[in-house]
C-alpha cells in the first residue's frame, strides 16, 4: 500500500473508533456530549493515534492498540479547546471551524475539555483491563506526559513567555513539553503495545524518535504560521506573530527554523531506521511531517 492510501486508512480507522465508541452527542447531558463531539469531529490530521498505531505496527502483537489511540487524540483534542479559550489563546477557528466555545459557549467549552481527561483515561483502563500491568503503565505514561511537568507545564511557560524576549532555554522546554510530549509519548504507547516491549535499547530508539520528531514537529508549526494561509491551516494564520509568541521564526528568523527542522526530522528518521521492523511507514511520515501545509 502506498503511502497516502495507508495514512487514509489510519485515519479512517481512528475516525471510525471516534464516531462509535464514544459517547455519543445524544448522551444526557446532549449538550456537553454535543460538545465534545463537536471538536473531537472536526478533523484533525488524527497525527498523534496514526503514530501511535504506525508504532505498534513496527513490531504487531495481539493487543489492540485503537483504546490508546483514541486516548491520545482526546488529550490532544482537550489541550486544544482549553488553548483556543478566550483566557488562553483566543481562538475563533480550530481544525477549519468555530472553535468549541465560538460554537457553543465558554462554560461548555471548558466543560467538554474537562470531560474529555477522565475519557481519555477510563477507554485505557478498560481497553487494557485484561492486561493490567501494561495497562497501568500506559495509565501511568500518558498522566505523566498530559501533566503538569509536561503538556500543562509547556503551556504554562508558552503563556509566560508571551510577549517577553526570546530565549532558547524557554521555548526548548516549551516544545519539548507542549508539543513533543504527546507526539513522543504516542509512539512510545504504540510500541508498548507490539510484540518487542521488552527490549529497552528499541524503547530508547522509539523515545528519541518521538522527541525529535516532536521539535521538528514545533519547528515547522512556527514556520506554517508565518508561510500558510488561514484556509490552508484550518485555524488563524501569524497568530502567533500577532500575539508575540516565543517561536523558532522569532528567536532565529524562518531560514535558520526551517533548518532546524531539517536537522530535528534527520535526527528522527536516523533513530527509526536504526529500530528497523515495518517502519517504513513512520519513516515516510517523518518526512511528509517536514513538507506538511497544515
Ligand atoms: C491547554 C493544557 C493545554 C495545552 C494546550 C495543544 C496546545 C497545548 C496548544 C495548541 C497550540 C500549539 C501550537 C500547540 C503545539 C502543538 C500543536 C502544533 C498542536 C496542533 O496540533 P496538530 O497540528 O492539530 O496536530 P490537529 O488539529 O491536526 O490535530
Amino acid at each position: 500500500m502506498n503511502f497516502p492510501d495507508k495514512l487514509k486508512s489510519y485515519q479512517d480507522r481512528i475516525d471510525k473508533h471516534l464516531r462509535s465508541d464514544l459517547p455519543g452527542s445524544s448522551t444526557r447531558p446532549s449538550r456537553l456530549h454535543g460538545a465534545m463531539n463537536y471538536s473531537l469531529q472536526a478533523g484533525g490530521k488524527r497525527l498523534r493515534p496514526v503514530l501511535l498505531l504506525a508504532s505498534h505496527d513496527l513490531f504487531p502483537g495481539q493487543n489492540d492498540p485503537i483504546p490508546a489511540a483514541l486516548a491520545v487524540e482526546i488529550i490532544h483534542t482537550y489541550s486544544l479547546i482549553h488553548d483556543d479559550l478566550p483566557a488562553m489563546d483566543n481562538s475563533d477557528l480550530r481544525r477549519g471551524v468555530p472553535t468549541c466555545h465560538k460554537a457553543f459557549d465558554e462554560s461548555t467549552a471548558i466543560l467538554a475539555g474537562d470531560a474529555l481527561i477522565p475519557l481519555a483515561f477510563e477507554l485505557v483502563a478498560k481497553g487494557y483491563q485484561k492486561i493490567p500491568e501494561l495497562g497501568l503503565k500506559l495509565v501511568n505514561l500518558l498522566a505523566e506526559n498530559a501533566g503538569s511537568q509536561k503538556l500543562v507545564g509547556g503551556q504554562m511557560e508558552d503563556l509566560l513567555a508571551e510577549g517577553k524576549q526570546p530565549d532558547e532555554d524557554t521555548l526548548m522546554y516549551v516544545h519539548a513539553n507542549k508539543t513533543a510530549a504527546m507526539i513522543r509519548v504516542s509512539l512510545l504507547m504504540g510500541f508498548l503495545l507490539g510484540s518487542r516491549a521488552n527490549d529497552d535499547d528499541l524503547l530508547n530508539l522509539v523515545s528519541q524518535a518521538g522527541y525529535s520528531l516532536g521539535l521538528a514537529f514545533q519547528a515547522v508549526d512556527d514556520l506554517l504560521d508565518i508561510t500558510s494561509t488561514t484556509i490552508e491551516l484550518g485555524k488563524d494564520a501569524s497568530h502567533d506573530k500577532d500575539a508575540g509568541k516565543m517561536t523558532w521564526v522569532s528567536m532565529i528568523g524562518p531560514e535558520n527554523a526551517r533548518e532546524l527542522a531539517q536537522q530535528h526530522t534527520e535526527h528522527a528518521l536516523a533513530s527509526i531506521d536504526e529500530i528497523g521492523g515495518e517502519n517504513q511507514f513512520l519513516l515516510e511520515l517523518t518526512h511528509y511531517m517536514l513538507r506538511r501545509k497544515n
